[in-house]
């Protein structure tokens, strides 16, 4: 039945983030290249997302040069809910060994969100924000051999201290299911020895079946996935989503072979509020409380030095902070001149009109001179 439970039918306190034009929702998909991550979206869009039943959905893709960072943008409805679906998948890291920094611009990326985040929230004109800051991270995991790399225990524990880390394993058609499920304990093992923190469905006190889910989804974790956007027959004759093979067919939908379902339902129904609610809560802030500590409000971030790529940022940025602060310095000497010139001009209407006072002051006193003559001789 937790299927069942729809964005429409979540506790008030968390439809207050969903504002009128709805929920944007982010996930980024991380990990070595070859294991099936463009796969794995493109798996997510070919099964119920694009069920016309359910969903109204567009589709968009776009691409950043320079870091192979490739955005998916969709617009789902659901009950009611319009929800901007926005998939980052990332370049693999290829070889892990030769290649220890392969994976620094995806921790930028996502610091970078929180940036560009927080600088729209310091405007003191407040439109709509731009926000792409990541609610889901899926970490696929190899199957088979280690449980984790070093390197992946590296990744994986920058990710979980800044995203809602959910690890994966990859193409779980691979592997024997026995040799499946000893995989998995080894890397909850791992997960726990190495305190690396992954996303934990939240508890309710006051309802009984809501916290038993969120038990049973941390107990299916890491997620074992099967991607594949064919349509293959079974031996039974239902056509599905999967991996033919000589033994039979590996089924994308098919609880017995892969938690891809599970996952879906996870991040699409269950549990999307609750992902973008604790981003803001726990990682945004996290993020936003230590900028406030190392630098002053509205500075721009310090990056790392030893980066040639963000030296150059920040010579630019320097450029374009001494020339804004030229800019202004003229600005005011301008205005600084303005208002001598505007002075001087007063003194000047000032003085005009002391001297007209002054003028009429002495026709007055001639005037009435002139009268008192007047009344005098009258007298007279
Ligand atoms: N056996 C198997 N192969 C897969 C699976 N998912 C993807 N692949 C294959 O693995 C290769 C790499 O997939 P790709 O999605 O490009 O990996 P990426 O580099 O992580 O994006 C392709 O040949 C896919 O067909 C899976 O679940 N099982
Ligand atoms: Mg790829």
């Amino acid at each position: 039945m937790t299927n069942e439970i729809g964005i429409a039918n979540l506790p008030n306190q968390r439809h207050k983030i969903v504002n009128q034009q709805g929920a944007h929702f982010t996930i980024m998909v991380v990990g070595e290249s070859g294991l099936g991550k463009t796969t794995f979206i493109n798996t997510l869009f070919a099964t119920e997302i694009c069920a016309p039943r359910n969903y109204r959905q567009r589709w968009a893709k776009q691409l950043d040069k320079t870091t192979e960072i490739e955005v998916l943008k969709a617009d789902l409805e659901e009950r009611g809910f319009n929800i901007k679906l926005t998939v980052i998948d990332t370049p693999g890291f290829g070889d892990y060994v030769n290649n220890r920094d392969s994976w620094s611009p995806i921790i930028d990326f996502i610091d970078d969100q929180h940036e560009s985040y927080m600088r729209q929230e310091q405007q003191p004109h407040r439109k709509e924000k731009q926000d792409m800051r990541i609610h889901a991270c899926l970490y696929f995991v190899k199957p088979g051999g280690h449980a984790l790399k070093p390197l992946d225990v590296e990744i994986m524990k920058r990710l979980g201290s800044r995203v809602n880390l959910i690890p994966v394993v990859a193409k779980a058609d691979t592997i024997t299911p026995e040799d499946l499920q000893n995989f998995k304990i080894k890397i909850r093992e791992v997960i726990n020895a190495q305190g690396i923190k992954i996303y934990t469905p939240p508890m309710d006190a006051d309802d009984e079946s809501a916290s038993e889910h969120a038990r049973q989804t941390q107990a299916i974790m890491p997620f074992s996935i099967i991607g594949s956007t064919q349509d293959v027959t079974t031996p039974d004759g239902r056509v599905v989503k999967g991996r033919e093979y000589l033994w039979g067919v590996a089924e994308v939908e098919n609880d017995e072979h892969c938690d891809f379902k599970k996952l879906r339902s996870l991040l699409i129904r269950t549990y999307m509020l609750d992902l973008i609610a604790s981003t803001e809560e726990n990682h945004y802030e996290a993020y936003r409380l230590a900028q406030m500590e190392t630098r002053k409000f509205g500075e721009p971030k310090v990056r790392k030095i030893d980066n040639p790529k963000y030296r150059e940022e920040e010579e630019m940025l320097r450029k374009r902070f001494t020339e804004q602060v030229k800019l202004e310095e003229a600005r005011f000497r301008q205005w600084e001149q303005h208002l001598i010139t505007e002075r001087d001009r007063l003194n000047k209407d000032l003085e005009q009109a002391h001297s007209s006072i002054k003028s009429l002051e002495n026709e007055l006193e001639q005037m009435s001179a002139y009268h008192r003559q007047g009344s005098t001789s009258g007298r007279r």
